[in-house]
């Protein structure tokens, strides 16, 4: 484990989370950290040594938060939950897609159902008021057992306007003035993330109209006109009018409907 020898800093009132209630959590083996560089990264590693489903890193602070993409992910000290699950699919590979979208849907609703006015942005983003909240980030690793799902969340909590790392994020205290308590909120994502994940592993929720009906309703991308820019430096540019059955964005353009997967595409902006 790549653990930095520096605590983090955090201010004192931002409490550390609680280790032990995390610990007692069924069907989940939580580990807490106070630093490392990234806790997919640390993820990944467990899962290339064999270490099982559910198994969580939660970390008070990440040096080396990934994004997608290669950008990177950042938050002060115990300011964010930052944490990843190991999962190991059985789902074929053309299931895979939903894992960023299921795990977004299982954000969304722990804050809705907390009050936050909470809202997917395709494919990996939860938002408040048009501004970004929490991010997604699935990666698949090759080990003994398989393959693996690495699923990291960063859901900022009690950031401060000028801590925030770009004007396009927020965080709960800044979007409805408090949050709830890092350790309990940390507990119902994670609640929420098996019961979905279990819904989908086991086909209820299989690219079916379930979850792909859920989503859609949550995403605030839908029925906007949207640019989705792709990585030869081309874009699509349409209004974004559904999900397909594999996860992907369906774009009606001028030139017809155009299915964009996660994968495929750098950014999505409001188009004009
Ligand atoms: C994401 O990437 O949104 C995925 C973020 C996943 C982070 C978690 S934290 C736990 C786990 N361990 C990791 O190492 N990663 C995961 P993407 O869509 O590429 O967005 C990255 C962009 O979001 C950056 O380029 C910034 O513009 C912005 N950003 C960085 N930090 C942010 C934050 N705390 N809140 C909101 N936006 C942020």
């Amino acid at each position: 484990m790549d653990v930095r020898a520096v605590p983090p800093d955090g201010r004192p009132d931002r409490p550390r989370l609680d280790a032990g209630l995390l610990g007692g959590l069924l069907g989940f083996d939580v580990r807490v950290v106070d630093a490392l560089d990234s806790t997919n990264a640390e993820v990944a590693r467990l899962a290339r040594d064999g270490a099982p489903a559910g198994t969580v890193v939660v970390a008070e602070h990440q040096s080396a938060g990934r994004g997608r993409l290669d950008r990177s992910w950042t938050a002060p000290a115990r300011s964010a939950l930052t944490f990843s699950v190991l999962w190991r699919p059985t789902a074929l590979p053309g299931a895979w897609p939903w894992l960023p979208l299921l795990a977004g849907y299982a954000v969304h609703r722990v804050l809705s159902t907390g009050g936050f006015a909470s809202e997917l942005k395709w494919p990996n983003d939860v938002l408040i008021g048009e501004r970004k909240v929490a991010g997604l980030l699935v990666e698949r690793v090759d080990s003994p057992g398989g393959p693996a799902a690495v699923v990291g969340i960063g859901l900022n909590v009690s950031m401060s306007e000028g801590e925030l790392p770009v004007p396009s994020a927020t965080s709960l205290v800044l979007s409805a003035g408090a949050a709830p308590d890092r350790t309990e909120l940390l507990v119902d994502l994670l609640e929420s993330l098996r019961l979905h994940y279990d819904r989908w592993e086991t086909g209820l929720w299989a690219g079916g109209p379930g979850l792909r009906s859920a989503y859609a309703d949550a995403c605030g991308t839908l029925g906007r006109a949207v640019r989705a820019e792709l990585p030869d430096g081309s874009a699509v540019v349409g209004r974004a009018t559904g999900i397909d059955s594999a996860g992907r964005l369906v774009v009606a353009t001028a030139a017809g409907a155009r299915s964009i997967g996660a994968g495929d595409v750098v950014h999505i902006r409001a188009a004009e």
